[in-house]
């Protein structure tokens, strides 16, 4: 199946590709000769917009979390399962996964998927600010490693719209 989709979307993607370079071809061929600064314009525009997204990605890309404390053995892990419409909590050392502990300044790793339907797995902290996110996907675990500096009730909440009850998935734990 997922083969499938991998071919299905090679082929759209030669499609797409082909009429790409069809559309250029024939452009060449005949440039109206209307207003020519209108493309020498938009020729730089075109330049401009290229570097401007090029530097916010080798910006950006460093900082990406998801290789976070990759060196160090995580404290605790915690197996996190997105499902309509809940989240299920199994943490590796045993305790109780209702009222969740999770360790002050260690890492963690949380291993997010999914038993339905694609979920966005996102941890807010008591003021609703987002500390971390990841998406909860059905056949696939992702990893994200955080670190809490701040004890209190962190709450986990659906981020990607999954259906009727989509606003009442939610949890949490506490960090201390
Ligand atoms: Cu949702």
């Amino acid at each position: 199946m997922i083969q499938m989709a991998g071919y299905l979307t090679l082929a759209v993607a030669l499609v797409i590709l082909g009429v790409a370079a069809f559309v250029y071809a024939r452009a060449r061929q005949s440039v109206p000769n209307g207003n020519a600064s209108v493309y020498r314009v938009r020729k730089y525009y075109a330049a401009a917009l290229a570097v401007a997204l090029l530097g916010a990605l080798a910006w950006s890309l460093p900082h990406t979390p998801y290789g976070a404390y990759s060196s160090e053995e995580p404290a605790m892990r915690v197996e996190v399962i997105g499902r309509m419409w809940f989240w299920e909590f199994k943490p590796s050392d045993g305790s109780s996964a209702d009222s969740l502990v999770i360790p002050l300044g260690k890492a963690v790793e949380f291993e997010v998927t999914a038993a339905d339907v694609n979920h966005g797995f996102g941890i807010y902290d008591s003021e609703g600010h987002l500390v971390g996110q990841t998406q909860a996907m059905p056949g696939y675990t992702n990893r994200l490693r955080l670190k809490f500096d701040e004890p209190g009730h962190y709450s986990v909440l659906c981020m990607e719209y999954c259906g009727m009850v989509h606003h009442m998935m939610i949890n949490g734990f506490t960090v201390r």
